[in-house]
């Protein structure tokens, strides 16, 4: 009998310390599982515990950078129209001292054509405007004033008939979206940025598209246009695929209901393949958002023959709708406009006048040619 109460005793007392033992390994257990106090920190905030008087912290506001203003149309078109006229007048005056000779003999007709030619209007028009030129205003003078018929003769080389309107607006609440192609150096970002202020200036809302992604430098340059008239821009990491960041900006425009969605692009041209591919897949992946409403080719007026060439090429990869004349002011050769339209079928919508902001205008065929003729 002792011996089974000695048995049962000894198993209650291993039971009672197995017990024991179990709990305090649960016990130590959960100790080392528990998450390590957290460290000191200085920007903490006070135990709520403790009656401290918080003094509110004012709400950190970061200030807006100021936005600029651009300046509206009606005096921007007469300060430009008078930079015009201090680049552009020396063809004009130069033919209109040709014109006005008492005698038009052969060698002043060679003469006014190499002025024609050495201003870059092209050996087609400039033989198409001798002719005509010739004919009204004959050897011994018909009695029309040589200025208002060289001023008729070249708005009809200018071409005023042309719609040079641009396409900027959508349909069906979409954006428009306005495409910006063209070799590197020529223009392209300045001209998406003065682009953007002018339709700030004109109240519609705007987004950009950085889609030349070949540098980094590139996207800041847009972002700067863009943060100073308080437009969106849209971009990407560098090296991101152009067609990406181009949809991304389209599909902001398309959620945000703004008016105009630019789309800068990389002016390498590499060579005409690649050049047409990637245009042709940005194209295409805009247009899975809403329509390309207008392409426009920017043109350094100062490459002459070149610049032309350049055209040509963009004007078959793309369907170029309109081009953007720059550094105008840069130079005399304005009859570069004649020849680009005629080249490419396709009018001159804007021109650029400066490195300033506000220096890209509407190209006006009448003011043009009253800035040639001085
Ligand atoms: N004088 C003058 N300079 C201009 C005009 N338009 C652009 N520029 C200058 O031309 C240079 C090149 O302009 P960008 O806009 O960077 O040319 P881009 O085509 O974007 O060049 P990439 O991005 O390298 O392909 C800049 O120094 C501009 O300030 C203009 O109408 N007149
Ligand atoms: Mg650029």
């Amino acid at each position: 009998m002792s011996l089974i109460v000695l048995l049962v005793l000894a198993i209650a007392l291993v039971a009672v310390i197995a017990v024991a033992v179990g709990v305090g390994l649960t016990v130590s257990t959960r100790r080392r599982s528990a998450p390590p106090a957290a460290p000191a920190d200085v920007l903490a905030p006070p135990p709520t515990d403790v009656e401290t008087p918080v003094e509110a912290e004012a709400p950190v506001v970061t200030p807006a950078p100021a936005l600029e203003r651009p300046e509206g149309t009606a005096s921007r078109l007469v300060r430009l129209r008078q930079r015009l006229a201090g680049s552009q007048s020396g063809l004009g005056r130069g033919l209109l001292a040709l014109l006005s000779r008492d005698r038009l003999d052969e060698d002043t007709w060679e003469s006014i054509e190499d002025t024609l030619i050495t201003a870059d209007v092209g050996v087609g028009p400039t033989q198409e405007l001798v002719e005509r030129l010739r004919t009204r205003l004959r050897v011994d003078g018909g009695g029309d004033d040589p200025r208002t018929v060289l001023r008729e003769e070249l708005l009809t080389l200018v071409d005023a008939g042309m719609d040079r309107r641009l396409q900027v607006s959508g349909a069906d609440g979409r954006p428009g979206v306005v495409l910006v192609v063209g070799v590197n150096g020529s223009g392209k970002t300045t001209t998406v940025g003065k682009l953007a202020r002018i339709l700030v200036a004109e109240d519609r809302t705007v987004v950009l598209g950085a889609a030349d992604t070949f540098r980094a430098a590139a996207v800041e340059q847009l972002a700067t246009w863009g943060e100073r008239v308080g437009v969106d821009v849209v971009r990407g990491a560098e090296g991101t695929d152009p067609a990406s960041v181009a949809f991304d900006a389209v599909k902001e425009g398309v959620d945000t209901g703004a008016d105009t969605v630019i789309v800068d692009t990389a002016g390498r041209l590499q060579n005409k393949a690649g050049l047409m591919d990637e245009l042709g897949k940005v194209k295409r992946v805009i247009e899975k958002q809403a329509p390309v409403t207008e392409v426009l080719l920017v043109l350094d007026a100062t490459t002459g023959q070149n610049g032309l060439i350049q055209a040509r090429v963009f004007g078959e990869i793309a369907n170029v709708t309109g081009i953007v004349l720059t550094k105008l002011d840069g130079s005399a050769k304005g009859g570069i406009v004649v020849q680009v339209q005629r080249e490419l079928g396709v009018p001159v919508k804007l021109v650029g006048l400066g490195e300033g902001a506000d220096d890209l205008a509407p190209f006006e065929p009448s003011a043009f040619v009253d800035a040639l003729l001085g």
